[in-house]
Formats: C-alpha cells, structure tokens, sequence
C-alpha cells in the first residue's frame, strides 16, 4: 500500500475526477495531499468527507509522498517532476511533456502493464485520443497484426481542460443571445463550429495532437512498423472524445471476428445495433470507465480493412481513469 498519495493539479478538469476516482474506487493509501497552482493554494476541497487545504506546487513539495499522480500543463511537468523522481516517490504523470523520452514507460494497463512494472522514473499516460484507439487497436494487433490506421477525430471541449469547456457553454449561451464572446482557449468560436486543428503545427502540415495519435501508438503496441495517419478536431461536445477508425491488418478480419475480439478484451463494451440506431454517442458514454466500440464494418475500398466508430470519457479512460488503474497496478506489485 502506498503510504502518502500527492494529486498534483487536483483542482483541473482530470484532477477533479482523479479525486472522484480515488475515492470512488477506495484507492489505499494512508495519507493524500492535494496540490495545484499558487493561484490555488490555501482554497479548500473535500475528499472522503474530509476538508483538505490545497497546497502549492514547489519542488520541495514531493517529500514524505511515495506516489505522486500529476496532471498539469506540459512545462509545469517538465519543470516539476524530475524533483518528484529524485524524491524517491513513484510518478505517474498525464502531461504530455514526458511520454516519447527515452527511458519513459508509457502505460495503458490493459495494453502494456509490464512496462509500468519494469519503470525506473516517470510512467506516463497517453494523449486521451491515442488511449481509447490503442485499447481499439490492441485485440486486432495481437490476432492480424495492424499494418496501418487512417483515424479522424472529434474530440470534446473538455480535452482543452475547465477553460475549454467554459468556452463551449459561455460561447453557445452568447451566440444564442446575439452577444459577442471572447474565446480564451480555442483560436476559432467552437459553439456552433468545429475547428481542424488540435495542438500546435508539426511537421508535414500535422498537428502536435495528430502526431502524438503516431508516435504513442507504436510505442505503446512495441511496433515502429504500424503506420498511422490522423486527423483531429475539436467539435461542440462537452465531454467524450469520438473517433472513426478505419485499421487494414495482415490478414482480413470480418467484422464477426472483430466483434468477438472487442469483446473479450477488457475495459471494451460493443454497443453495435445500427438497425435499431443503437451505437455509442457521447452523452452515453460520459461518466464511464470503459472504451465503446460501434459501426464495426468491413472497409469496402480493402480487402483486409475494418472500418468502425470508437468513444470514450477522455477525463475518466482517456486520462485520471487510466492513471489510477496505473496506480493500483504498482500498488498491487509493491
Ligand atoms: P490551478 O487550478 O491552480 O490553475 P486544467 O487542465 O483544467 O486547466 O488544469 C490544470 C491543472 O494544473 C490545475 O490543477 C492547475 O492549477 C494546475 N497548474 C497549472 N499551472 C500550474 C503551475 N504553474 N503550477 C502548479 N500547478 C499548475
Ligand atoms: C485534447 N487530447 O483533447 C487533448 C488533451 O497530451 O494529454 C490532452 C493533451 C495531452 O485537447
């Protein structure tokens, strides 16, 4: 059992449900401290029926925690978390500063626990858009082997943090009321819109968001063949990221097989019943730990290709959901 827990940036949008969860979930541990911002520090939150006073990030601030589970912009987990390794805790960390480094494991436990056992420094949890392609991807990957994915994304206003979704509910209420309305995270009007672009420019005319989907993909599933080409965009939904998958592998997988394969992997639900209008929809699957999986059809332009539809609550599977089963996984391993 871990002894002292530090949520860092517990006071943002996958801090909060990472407090949800660990409390929902009876996460052991003997002591949790919660950390945030100096804009924060001193304010009060409840955990367990506790009060807690929020206390500032600092580099000295990880002494005495022996877990500490971050979610924090990129430069603060850049500037921070070294600090916390030295420290002696083990770190699990949501920013995507870390990921890609070498020596960094980066973890979905269904997909690869090992490397969360075998990590030396920082583990980290993927971008919220590759998580739920990659628990897609995986059962297909281990029966055919995926060559190449084309994915398109339509991803909630909450992936953009509290700020993001404030965006989408002040933005709506001031169009429909004719008022003008100053976007602070989007560079577009996402009420009523939807905008191509996730991240900064990369290379090649690619999004930073659309190269994660790339390189965290291979990383996790240990193969640089697996070519991936990703399309990304923010769309006026609150919370829960959709993406159309369309995967050719080896060898032809019909959709029947593909079923089964979903099936039997865990942390995947098949909601797949287009005559009777029944697959997965955002404002069902906000709030649940599981990655859905509908629209499972044979990609008709190939003849090894599937084509279907996959959402998921990027803040709960796509990030604090994924942390903690992280988290519980060393803990059952100390
Ligand atoms: P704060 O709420 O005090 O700003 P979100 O993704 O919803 O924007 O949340 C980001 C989280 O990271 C929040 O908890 C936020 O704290 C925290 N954070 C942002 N900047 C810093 C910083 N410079 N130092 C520590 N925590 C930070
Ligand atoms: C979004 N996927 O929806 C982003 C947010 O690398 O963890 C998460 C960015 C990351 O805007």
């Amino acid at each position: 059992m871990f002894q002292n827990v530090a949520v860092i940036g517990a006071t943002g949008a996958v801090g909060r449900i990472m407090r949800q969860l660990l409390e929902e979930r009876n996460f052991p541990a003997k002591k949790f401290r919660f950390i945030a911002s100096p804009r924060s520090a001193g304010t009060k939150l409840t955990f367990k029926n506790q009060e807690y006073t929020v206390e500032a990030l600092t580099r000295e601030c990880f002494a005495g925690s022996d877990l500490v589970i971050a979610s924090t912009p990129d430069d603060v987990a850049a500037d921070y978390l070294p600090a916390a390794v030295e420290s002696g805790a083990k770190v699990i960390d949501e920013s995507g500063y870390w990921r890609m480094k070498e020596g960094v494991a980066l973890v979905i436990p269904e997909v690869n626990p090992q490397d969360a056992l075998n990590a030396k420094g920082i583990i980290a949890s993927p971008n919220c858009s590759t998580t739920q392609m990659v628990m897609a991807l995986k059962p297909l990957h281990d029966a055919a082997k995926v060559k190449r994915v084309i994915v398109s994304t339509y991803q909630a206003t909450s992936g953009a943090g509290v700020q993001g979704t404030a965006d989408l509910i002040d933005g709506t209420k001031a169009y429909l009321s004719g008022k003008d309305y100053k976007y602070t995270t989007f560079k577009h009007p996402i009420a009523f819109n939807c905008i191509p672009q996730i991240g900064s420019e990369k290379e090649d005319g690619y999004t930073s968001e659309e190269l994660k989907m790339v390189y965290e993909t291979r990383k996790m599933l240990g193969d640089e063949s697996i070519q991936v080409n990703a399309t990304c965009v923010r769309i006026p939904v609150a919370n829960c990221h959709s993406e159309t998958i369309t995967v050719e592998t080896e060898r032809p997988i019909s959709p029947s097989e593909a079923r089964e394969l979903f099936e039997s992997f865990p942390g995947l639900k098949v909601v797949d019943d287009l005559k009777n209008g029944k697959y997965p929809i955002p404002s069902e699957c906000d709030g649940s730990d599981l990655v859905f999986i509908g629209r499972i059809r044979k990609d008709i332009s190939h003849p090894n290709g599937l084509s279907f539809w996959c959402v998921s609550d990027n803040l709960r599977k796509g990030a604090a959901t994924n942390a903690v089963q992280i988290a519980e996984l060393l803990a059952k391993n100390l």
